[in-house]
């Protein structure tokens, strides 16, 4: 075994011996209650999941195995010169659950070049889609087509004992994000670099190759996406990404089927989506007024007519936040050391004066505060890549450090498959008039 494997193995027996003994001594405690509202209403604030890799607090954002995204930056390894964390720092956490060394972060680097070849046949697959095809569809269409070298899939046909499942979901998932940056680049450079593609380089970390495969050498971007893929990389469990690749997952779909349900969930413009919607509607608002750095005012009108036109305002709001997300404020502070005077920056920051006022006043909305994807365009736009539509596969590379590390800890932790109970309205009404149960075992 490798030294990563044999880390998380030793780490995930211990915690799955520390999981049994929580289930004999207190498995019977409540640790809540349920509403009719919440069962109708998205299943909001029902604790009903383990994630181990991250938790979100409402108030102070996400904490990857208790470290925030500065912390994070401060204590994360870095690429030489380079002051953001490299992401292959953040899997290593999440992961194992310490905080990994520079060797450790170096190791995990070559690993993940040395598996990074992907088939000819997944490049053929993307071929074979017209190229004006959704990237996010290429993307999703890319990991199913990869799927053919699952070892999960290969060993369960065998008749794979269940105690060995941790291990090939590991090896596939660390195959799959090593492939990922080779796979978002040429559908990037299929899509909008009439097809010129950029061989990967050797020597570089997982992130700054990926910026060298869409082609962009220029030492910022590559310090952006390395800040871009540890903060988009995991939003606890109950996101529809995660969840998606959690709940596929238990049915033992291995973990490329897995993750590519993930994707199509994050392809939603609720989702990761909102990245690509954020920077379609600044720029269908510069259209309208013709300027480049829209007033405060001209932003608020535009904000009331989207709203009345029943549509949502991107980037803003969020189902567990209630404060500003601390992934903009990050990526608040990348803009102000590299970019400060950069117009489309100064309007998201301009909209984040505008618009809570706006979504407060309507007295519905739970969370008035920007979330992640309202900055993360307006970076990307800066160094020229402007094709806002790619920007969702972006989020979804980095999106797999969080659910497949998650994955391994599921089948190493033998979660079993996940299948709560659905009613009926017709049943709530019954049961309202004392004639049903609600309730499943
Ligand atoms: N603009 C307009 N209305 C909003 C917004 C917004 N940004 N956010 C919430 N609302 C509305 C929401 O549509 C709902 O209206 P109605 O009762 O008429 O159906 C009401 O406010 C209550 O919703 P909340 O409970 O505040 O939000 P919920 O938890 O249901 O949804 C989001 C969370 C993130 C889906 C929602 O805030 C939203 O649609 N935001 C815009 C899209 C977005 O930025 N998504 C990205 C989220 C981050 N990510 O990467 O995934
Ligand atoms: C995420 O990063 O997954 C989003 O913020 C959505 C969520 O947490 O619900």
């Amino acid at each position: 075994m490798g030294i990563i494997k044999d880390r998380f193995k030793a780490k995930s027996d211990q915690i799955g011996l520390d999981i049994k003994a929580l289930i004999k001594d207190h498995g019977n405690k409540k640790i809540g209650e349920v509403t009719l509202a919440q069962v109708y209403q998205g299943m909001r604030g029902i604790t009903g999941l383990v994630s181990e890799t991250s938790l979100l607090d409402a108030q102070d954002g996400i904490r990857f195995r208790g470290y925030s995204i500065p912390e994070l930056q401060a204590k994360l390894p870095k690429a030489p010169n380079g002051s953001e964390p490299l992401p292959e720092g953040l899997f290593y956490l999440m992961l194992v659950g310490d905080l990994p060394s520079e060797e450790d972060v170096n190791h995990v680097t070559s690993v993940w070049q040395r598996r990074s070849h992907v088939p000819n046949h997944v490049f053929a697959t993307i071929e074979a889609l017209p190229v004006n095809t959704h990237p996010m569809t290429q993307f999703v269409v890319a990991i199913m087509a990869l799927q053919t070298e699952s070892q999960f899939q290969k060993n369960y046909a065998k008749g794979m004992n269940k105690k060995d499942y941790w291990d090939a979901v590991f090896d596939d998932s660390m195959d799959l994000i090593a492939r990922l940056p080779r796979i978002a680049a040429y559908i990037y450079r299929r899509k909008y670099k009439g097809g010129e593609h950029i061989q990967p380089n050797g020597l570089l970390d997982w992130a700054g190759n990926l910026a060298h495969m869409m082609g962009y050498e220029d030492e910022g971007f590559k310090e952006l996406m390395r800040l871009y893929m540890t903060i988009h990389a995991d939003h606890e469990g109950g996101n529809v990404s995660a969840h998606t690749t959690h709940l596929v997952g238990s049915a033992l779909s291995d973990p490329y089927l897995s993750f590519a349900a993930g994707m199509n969930g994050l392809a939603g413009p609720l989702h990761g989506l909102a990245n690509q919607e954020v920077v379609k509607w600044i720029y269908e608002l510069r259209e309208q007024i013709g300027a480049e750095v829209p007033s405060k005012q001209q932003i608020e009108e535009y904000v009331k007519k989207t709203l009345s036109e029943g549509k949502v305002v991107p980037g803003y709001g969020h189902a567990v936040l209630r404060k500003t997300d601390p992934r903009f404020t990050a990526q608040m502070e990348f803009g102000k050391k590299h970019m400060a005077d950069d117009p489309l920056v100064n309007t998201v920051w301009n909209i984040y004066d505008a618009v809570p006022p706006i979504l407060q006043s309507l007295g519905k909305v739970k969370n008035p505060w920007p979330n992640v994807d309202a900055h993360s365009g307006a970076l990307l736009v800066h160094y020229g890549m402007v094709e806002y539509e790619f920007y969702t596969v972006l989020f979804g590379v980095s999106r797999a450090l969080g659910v497949l590390s998650s994955l391994c800890w599921d089948r190493a932790l033998g979660f079993p498959i996940e299948r709560p109970k659905s009613i009926t309205t017709d049943l709530v009404k019954l049961w309202l008039e004392g004639k049903g149960e609600i309730w499943g075992d």
